[in-house]
């Protein structure tokens, strides 16, 4: 099982190596949300069946995923940081804002009518829940109750938009609604930048 410290060490590791310049494609990295993500894998039992959607800051979820952490750092080193994408270990990554929604709800739409094993875990920020395709995807799988969970991590920004500000609301648009049901929601402060090291790297 991977631990908060394993997380916690590994993007440290990431971080001394961008810092050298040796990645040369951009790199989110995060903490202060270790705790929460091994806490939804364990009561959400996910596992190999599973499928895992997240965006660019999923170095965290492809470790949870079971991504050996060899094969998840090379990746990254190959600039593949923003996309993470590991068939072989059902996690799916993208660096589009809005992209995965709908392939997430195809994807537990075909789970569910083909009768296979396994359901969705799509891991987004809380300003991508704000986007149109969340909200019709959220009603698709709330609607012919598909096998699919969408996880709303809130970090209260959006790069260095205050999520609130747009919002005009403390809370997101789902809260007291039926919805909710679909989503999981927590918030975070996310301990580096929103990319990369808030400094300018040479290569
Ligand atoms: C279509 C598109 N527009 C803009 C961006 C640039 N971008 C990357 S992350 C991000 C902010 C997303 O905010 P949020 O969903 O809250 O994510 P988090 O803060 O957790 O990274 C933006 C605008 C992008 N990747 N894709």
């Amino acid at each position: 099982m991977v631990t908060k410290e394993d997380m916690v060490v590994f993007e440290q590791e990431i971080a001394d190596i961008f810092a050298t310049g040796a990645i040369r494609a951009p790199v989110h990295l995060r903490a202060g949300r270790e705790e929460q993500l091994i806490n939804i894998f364990q009561e959400q039992r996910i596992s190999d069946d599973d499928y895992v959607f997240g965006f660019w800051d999923s170095h965290e979820l492809a470790l949870l995923k079971g991504v050996p952490r060899q094969e998840l750092k090379e990746a990254i080193l190959d600039g593949k940081s923003i996309s993470l994408c590991f068939p072989k270990y059902k996690i799916l990554c993208s660096g589009i804002v809005g992209s995965l929604m709908g392939t997430a709800a195809g994807v537990a739409w075909a789970l569910k009518h083909q009768g296979q094993k396994g359901r969705v875990f799509l891991f987004c920020g809380d300003m991508s829940a704000e986007t149109g395709v969340f909200h019709e995807a959220v009603k698709y799988i709330y609607n012919f109750d598909l096998p699919a969970t969408f996880v709303v991590c809130d970090n209260g920004v959006s790069v260095m938009t205050n999520t609130r500000e747009v919002w005009g609301n403390p809370d997101p648009w789902f809260k007291g609604t039926k919805y909710e049901k679909k989503i999981i929601y927590f918030k975070y402060v996310n301990g580096y930048p929103h990319s990369g090291l808030g400094k300018l790297i040479k290569f």
